[in-house]
């Protein structure tokens, strides 16, 4: 439970309203702004003051959250607000590269506000529960003062001063999501292309995706020791050969291999670099270039 304060939120899509829905709930006094104002209605209903201006948000808290589109929503936003937001928190909860969280921290912080930078790794009904986690990084005095009230939204794991390591951090954790989703997709049209309905084979794909997450923990040990070579059981040379399968069978099937075609191509790389008998962990040292 947060400690009642009070608290702004600009941006009112399905994040910023659950967000500021879920700070109504805790008790705390929310101010919201929305480009559409309608999007503000409902909020206003259930008790949140609505601000005219975004300089009439930033006023009227010392923490301001920001869920926007993207970081050029938040430049419009942002722009011409003048000493409004000096000694203001400001958590930008909007997803956004690295270059731009940089440009947003520098800007805001020559303009005296403190600057954290959030990611969200949750979709809006899993606001407020345990399945929540959000990643912050940036003015670490900033997150302490607010760490009670963002408490509300769920986990809250600090990263570091440096504006851009959850920003980073999040694209990386949505780049094992898409991953994820994406081998499911692709392998459920394969399977699909002989007749399985995707509710039929979920029963293999779900307990086999299950199983393979158990391979992580060796993984992160082979990458952190660099040491692709140790007590290989599935040869890189070996999967290349099912990859390969994967890449023709598609395109045989009538399916679409641009999903799988990536990780031949970095499959291929490792084997012409005299890696085959290395575990598939390897490949991360061709992503890296190497
Ligand atoms: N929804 C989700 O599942 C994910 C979960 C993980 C985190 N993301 C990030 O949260 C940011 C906002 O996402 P969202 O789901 O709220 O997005 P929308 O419902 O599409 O709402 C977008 C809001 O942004 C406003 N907006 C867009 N462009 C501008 C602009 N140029 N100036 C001012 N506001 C702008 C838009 O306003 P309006 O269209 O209603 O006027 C909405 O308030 C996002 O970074 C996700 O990656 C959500």
């Amino acid at each position: 439970m947060s400690k009642a304060k009070s608290i702004s939120v600009i941006g009112l899509g399905a994040m910023g309203t659950t967000l500021a829905g879920a700070l109504i709930d805790t008790g705390n006094t929310v101010t919201v702004w929305n480009r559409t104002p309608a999007r503000a209605d409902a909020l206003a209903a259930r008790g949140a003051s609505r601000a005219e201006t975004v300089t009439e948000a930033i006023a009227a808290s010392d923490v301001v959250i920001l869920c926007l589109t993207d970081y050029p929503a938040v430049d419009a936003t942002l722009a011409d607000l003048g000493a409004a937001i000096a000694g203001k928190t400001i958590v930008n909860l909007t997803n956004g590269r690295p270059d731009e969280v940089r440009a947003i921290a520098a800007r805001l912080g020559e303009q005296g506000a403190r600057y954290l930078d959030g990611g969200i790794m949750a979709t809006p009904p899993m606001i407020g529960t345990p399945h929540a986690f959000i990643l912050y990084s940036g003015d670490r005095a900033a997150f302490e003062d607010a760490e009670a009230l963002l408490a509300t939204f769920g986990q809250s794991h600090y990263l570091g001063e440096d504006p851009v390591l959850a920003a980073v951090s999040d694209l990386a954790l949505l780049s094992a999501m898409y991953g994820l989703f994406g081998g499911y997709l692709h392998a459920t049209a394969l399977a699909g292309s002989v007749g399985f309905t995707a509710k039929q084979f979920l029963p293999l794909v779900e307990p086999w995706l299950a199983a393979m997450m158990t391979a992580l923990p060796d993984y992160a040990e082979r990458i952190d020791s660099g040491e692709h070579a140790r007590d290989v059981m599935s040869n890189l040379q070996m999967q290349s050969v099912a990859i390969g399968n994967i890449v023709a069978a598609s395109r045989s099937q009538g399916i679409d291999p641009a999903f799988m075609e990536p990780i031949e191509r970095l499959a291929k790389k490792r084997l012409a670099a005299g890696f085959g008998n290395d575990e598939a962990s390897g490949i991360i040292e061709a992503m890296r270039g190497k």
